[in-house]
């Protein structure tokens, strides 16, 4: 990922659990141009191959394991943990009781490790925290959280867990409410995933059946963003933030809206039926207000619609060639 970004060679390290996964993927390449060399030590159950050019040093951890988490940031001398990893929301429902140990007792032991060994502390949260009975256009950062998503559940109580420790024992616990990530890296086990196999399953078949209705609008954004806007949060002075957890918006489209774009570049057929992960993204917000974000530390997003469908395709083509 080529950003114009101002170089910020600093003291910072970053710990990262569940490194392979969607986010980590695109993440850690980015954090070796922003931050430099040795700025990264990754752990996840199982060991698995970056897009760099050194591996970066790993380290197994199994995120339930609350001496194995604190012995493997404090072994790799981190100034801050970003613990990525997460059963998303219907890998979730179908796996509960494993869902609840990764999703809460690993964040336990997450935030747990940033307190003993005083560590700055990154968790993605998700617009899953909201549910049927918050606003569902514009929905702004505080407003009724009733999520009726396992996964969404775990996300409030990262979020509430995260500013105890903060108020508590001055953790510094930072989170941003991700919408549906859009990446050339397959994600796994989310509801906003069609948004990603929409792209490969067109390139490849020319087409695709979607498991959401037609009219069913999420907030989405752009990997690029996403990552940018992580960064740019973690390193946001103290004094600019007055909250510890922001919505991050960019952009809002329908599943019909991104078929009838990615139509515009390529051929092929989509058809829409409706499975279990409906009723989740029925329960979500359509827009997100994150005003906050943008005026606290200047949040801005790049990717709009059309330039996210262009830069997807040419780069899974490129994977497929
Ligand atoms: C999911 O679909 O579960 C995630 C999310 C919205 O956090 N992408």
């Amino acid at each position: 990922m080529l950003l114009n970004i101002a170089r910020n060679f600093s003291s910072k390290k970053f710990f990262i659990t569940g490194a392979s996964g969607q986010i980590g993927k695109k993440l850690i390449p980015y954090l070796y141009e922003r931050y430099g060399p040795n700025c990264v030590v990754v752990s996840d159950v199982n060991q698995t191959q970056f897009d760099v050019e050194s591996q970066p040093p790993f380290l197994p951890l199994d995120v339930v394991d609350k001496e194995g988490f604190a012995k493997a940031v404090e072994a790799s001398e981190a100034t801050h943990i970003l613990h990525l990893a997460a059963y998303l929301s219907a890998k979730a429902e179908l796996q509960l009781q494993k869902s609840i140990d990764v999703n809460i007792i690993g964040v336990n032991n997450a935030l747990e490790a940033a307190r003993i060994h005083n560590t700055a502390i990154y968790v993605p949260s998700s617009i899953a925290v909201f549910g049927p009975t918050s606003p569902r256009v514009l929905t702004p950062d505080d407003c009724v959280v009733q999520p009726t998503t396992a996964y969404g559940i775990s996300k409030v109580y990262m979020e509430m867990m995260g500013n105890y420790y903060h108020k508590k024992f001055g953790v510094n616990f930072r989170s941003l409410r991700y919408p549906g990530a859009v990446s050339s890296d397959p994600p796994g086990g989310g509801t906003t995933d069609y948004a990603v196999e929409i792209f490969f399953e067109l390139l490849k078949n020319q087409e695709y059946q979607c498991f959401l209705s037609k009219g069913t609008e999420l907030p989405m954004m752009y990997i690029d963003d996403l990552i940018q806007g992580t960064c740019d949060l973690i390193d946001a002075p103290e004094e600019t933030l007055t909250r510890r957890v922001y919505n991050l918006g960019a952009i809002s489209f329908t599943a019909e809206q991104l078929t009838s774009c990615i139509l515009k570049y390529i051929p092929g057929t989509v058809t829409y039926k409706s499975d279990h992960r409906q009723a989740y993204a029925d329960s979500w917000p359509m827009s997100i207000d994150d005003s906050l974000a943008r005026r606290d530390w200047n949040w801005k997003h790049k990717f709009d619609i059309d330039l996210m469908t262009r830069t997807m395709i040419e780069l899974i083509s490129k994977q497929m060639h």
